[in-house]
């Protein structure tokens, strides 16, 4: 009996400054239920999926920067979406903005929650990669200060059970990243749901933006190919107050084939039946970890300087 697991990825095009946190779940909603239509027991949303990217804009005034973190969750912002999750015994992927406040100091991070089909979190991650930087640099038409607004992850790459399998998380820039999934694949991952907010011109190089949508592709194909996953990558896209982002959410199989992905950079649903079994295939013959990896002979991470003759 193969296990089948129907999955969106729903897309979302810009949330502007003035859109509330009502209006972003009034719209996430409306998808989750356009994905339980669809015969979906999962759905996968984007990064800050509640709030513009206000990574884009340096923010002096901290109670305006606080206004786009979440305390708690759920909240009483987010409620209404865990609530319709439960009537509708169907999960989620939930991308946004946390602050915690330890010892009397502010802690921030960019963080995804798993939430199972009874509206209980029963995953959660924070982003480890974040790019950008953390001084505003001026001759820029839009920063990505998220070197500023967040600390790097302190929960690791965790794999969780649910949905019938073993469910990963990461977000937006973790995807270029080959450890990202392998620390994953090491944990048997079946699949791994991503959100992403992906400015179009970010490095300034012409040469290299122009290939964004092709590297937004060709690192999560990889990363499914090679740790015989699932990936469910959701973007946020189209133009958010002038600065344009890229869309083409995707679905990957095992194999690092694309089986559905969006065509809008707008509100978008994709949705695809995912055999979590089909990475055993995999696993058995080429990417048979024991079999074939040689994590003792990669050398290179061994920290040895004496041993690197002078040059
Ligand atoms: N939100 C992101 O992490 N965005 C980055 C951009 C800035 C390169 C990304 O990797 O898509």
């Amino acid at each position: 009996m193969p296990r089948k697991l129907i999955a969106a990825a729903a897309q979302m095009g810009p949330i502007s400054k003035t859109e509330t946190r009502a209006d972003a779940v009034a719209r996430l909603i409306e998808m989750m239920r356009e994905a339980k239509g669809r015969g979906c027991e999962l759905v996968v949303f984007t990064e800050l999926a509640l709030t513009t990217f206000f990574p884009r804009w340096m923010i002096e005034d901290e109670a305006e920067l606080d206004s786009y973190y979440e305390r708690e969750m759920p909240n009483s912002a987010t409620m209404p979406l865990f609530d319709e999750a439960k009537k509708l015994g169907i999960g989620f992927y939930l991308g946004y903005a946390e602050l915690v406040v330890l010892n009397g100091v502010k802690r921030r991070f960019n963080t995804s929650i798993l939430v199972n089909q009874s509206g209980e979190i029963i995953g959660k991650y924070r982003k480890v990669h974040l790019p950008g930087h953390a001084e505003p640099q001026p001759e820029r038409a839009f920063q990505h200060l998220e070197k500023r607004y967040f600390e790097p992850g302190d929960l690791g790459f965790g794999v969780y059970k649910g949905f019938g399998g073993n469910m990963g998380m990461a977000i937006c820039n973790d995807r270029r990243w080959p450890e990202t999934y392998r620390v994953m694949g090491l944990q048997d991952v079946e699949m791994v749901m991503l959100g992403y907010n992906t400015p179009f011109g970010h490095v300034g190089e012409q040469a290299m933006d122009s290939l964004t949508l092709f590297h937004n592709h060709l690192s999560m194909q990889a990363g499914a190919y090679q740790n015989a996953t699932w990936v469910v990558g959701t973007a946020k896209c189209g133009n958010e107050e002038g600065s344009a982002m890229g869309g083409q959410s995707v679905i990957i199989a095992p194999s690092g084939e694309i089986v559905a992905m969006a065509v809008t950079v707008e509100d978008e649903v994709i949705t695809a039946s995912c055999d979590l079994d089909m990475g055993e295939t995999y696993k058995q013959t080429v990417f048979d970890f024991g079999g074939h990896r040689r994590p003792e002979h990669y050398g290179l991470i061994v920290e040895r300087p004496e041993a690197i003759p002078p040059s």
